[in-house]
């Protein structure tokens, strides 16, 4: 039996397929990935990797979501926790670094660093609550690295903070849940894979450039992570949850790829 899938017509289809590549560029920043998709994608393939009827509009951006999802797990197999990112002399330390959030520079939170407490959740042994003081007194380390944003530009930063698996590990957090999410004190959220959150140069920053983390930069705390593109890295965390629940992202959930590697 004739399906209406079937009875799309080429032309028809190639030019869902170009409506894809569209949408999928936007949505896809890295180059890597993209060439992967334009390359691997025909109609057949999206309508195979969704199980989906591809005849309308709706039917498309649903395919075009689960195939970003599918890409995430492409770029969780490819991520390799021992690949570290490049990293650069003061130097090349781009000044002044940018500012960018959703909302202008005068609009950041303003937190009051003695009354700020972390809040821990999910599926972690030690839920208190973590304060300022106790965070800086744990080991730190420093690193120079690029920041990627989608935006269109780049700036290399030096930040310096606790490694973030130090402090999963102090939390006694199950190492084998699939994501680490995070709640700040704006309306921003987001939230990584296990692989990530334990790479050696995801960290805790609470300096930047040998300053107390400025305001305008996530003051008192934000988790930077070379490795991911800059919409990924959460500034003025206020909470961490440890889950195996999908929790998505400010951006991600306005269709910006979940796993964002850079
Ligand atoms: N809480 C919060 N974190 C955020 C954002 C935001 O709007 N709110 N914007 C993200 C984006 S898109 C970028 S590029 C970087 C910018 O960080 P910077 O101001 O330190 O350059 O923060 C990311 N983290
Ligand atoms: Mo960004």
């Amino acid at each position: 039996m004739k399906t209406e899938k079937q009875s799309m017509s080429l032309q028809e289809g190639q030019e869902l397929i170009k409506e894809a590549q569209r949408l999928l560029a936007r949505q896809l920043e890295s180059s890597s990935r993209r060439r992967f998709l334009r390359n691997g994608l025909t109609l057949g393939g999206i309508a195979m990797l969704t199980g989906c009827d591809l005849s309308d509009n709706t039917h498309v951006e649903q395919a075009l979501s689960r195939i970003s999802r599918f890409n995430d797990r492409v770029q969780g197999w490819l991520f390799n926790a021992e690949d570290l990112a490049p990293v650069y002399p003061e130097s090349m330390i781009t000044r002044p670094f940018p500012f960018n959030a959703f909302y202008a520079e005068d609009e950041a939170p303003e937190i009051d660093g003695e009354d700020y407490q972390l809040e821990v959740a999910g599926l972690v042994l030690h839920k208190q609550p973590w304060t300022l003081p106790q965070l800086h007194k744990m080991t730190q380390i420093s690193q120079i690295t690029r920041h990627i944003c989608v935006e269109g530009w780049s700036a290399i930063g030096k930040w310096s903070g606790v490694p973030f698996a130090a402090f999963l590990q102090a939390i006694g957090a199950d190492l084998q849940a699939k994501y680490v999410s995070f709640k700040c004190a704006d309306d921003y959220y987001t939230s990584i894979d296990m692989a990530t959150a334990l790479h050696p140069q995801t960290i805790m920053a609470l300096t930047y450039d040998g300053q107390i983390l400025p305001r305008k930069y996530g003051y008192p705390m934000k988790l930077r992570m070379p490795t991911k593109l800059g919409y990924k890295n959460p500034k003025h965390i206020q909470v961490i949850e440890v889950t195996n629940r999908f929790p998505g992202g400010y951006w991600e959930d306005q269709g910006y790829n979940w796993f964002g590697g850079s």
